[in-house]
């Protein structure tokens, strides 16, 4: 169950990964990558999704005509990678749980991607924290209320930034308005990695 985060429903470790930590946690992606190809999902309305996505874990996350969920397989039927030790070590120091995670889902921005206001609630519990990690050009995160239309404030999103959602917050509407293509150098053809480790049982 959530523990730190009873007092603040979300936690911003601005600066967190160095670019050494940074590079290294780039290959570990790179890896898994091989073994789970990103794709670039269709949403249930049939419209294409302009960030490309992967998984790493237990589960992965899936959007596809059926619906959004999360799966043990890939789409070619295959299990997914495990989750690379680099990125579980950021979990494990700042979610404030003991249970891992099983699922880090992996998004990426190219120019122009954007990621419209929505909820994560194809989890089983929401009793757990969401950890979200920033590689790569920088993004204008927006967070809303826990109902759509709400107030919401933005933030901008850096390289090596960890950002910890819990408590309220976990339910409250949020997305990605835009990036700044190639603001950058991690990624030698610009664009954005974003790593969000959840619990999905
Ligand atoms: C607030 N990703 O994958 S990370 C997502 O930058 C997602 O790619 C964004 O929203 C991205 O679902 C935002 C920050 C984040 C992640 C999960 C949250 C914020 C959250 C869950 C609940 C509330
Ligand atoms: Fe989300």
């Amino acid at each position: 169950m959530v523990q730190r985060l009873t007092e603040r429903d979300f936690e911003f470790h601005l600066g967190y990964l160095g670019r050494a930590a940074q590079t290294a946690i780039l290959a570990d992606i790179r890896d898994v990558v091989k073994q789970a190809p990103m794709i670039q999902p269709m949403t249930p309305q049939r419209q294409k999704m302009s960030v490309r996505m992967t998984s790493a874990g237990r589960f992965g996350w899936i959007a596809d005509p059926d619906g959004y969920r999360y799966d043990q397989r890939q789409p070619s039927g295959k299990t997914w990678p495990d989750i690379p030790r680099s990125i579980l070590k950021i979990w494990r120091a700042v979610s404030g749980v003991t249970r891992d995670p099983d699922c880090c889902l992996i998004n990426f921005y190219g120019e122009g991607a954007r990621l419209g206001m929505h909820q994560d609630k194809d989890e089983g519990s929401f009793d757990w924290p969401v950890v979200s990690i920033s590689l790569g050009d920088e993004a204008l995160f927006r967070m809303g209320d826990v109902t759509r239309g709400g107030k919401t404030s933005s933030v901008w999103l850096k390289s090596g930034d960890v950002v910890v959602m819990g408590g309220a917050a976990r339910l409250k509407y949020h997305g990605v308005d835009r990036i700044k293509f190639g603001s950058s150098p991690l990624l030698k053809k610009g664009g954005r990695i974003n790593l969000t480790l959840r619990v999905a049982g």
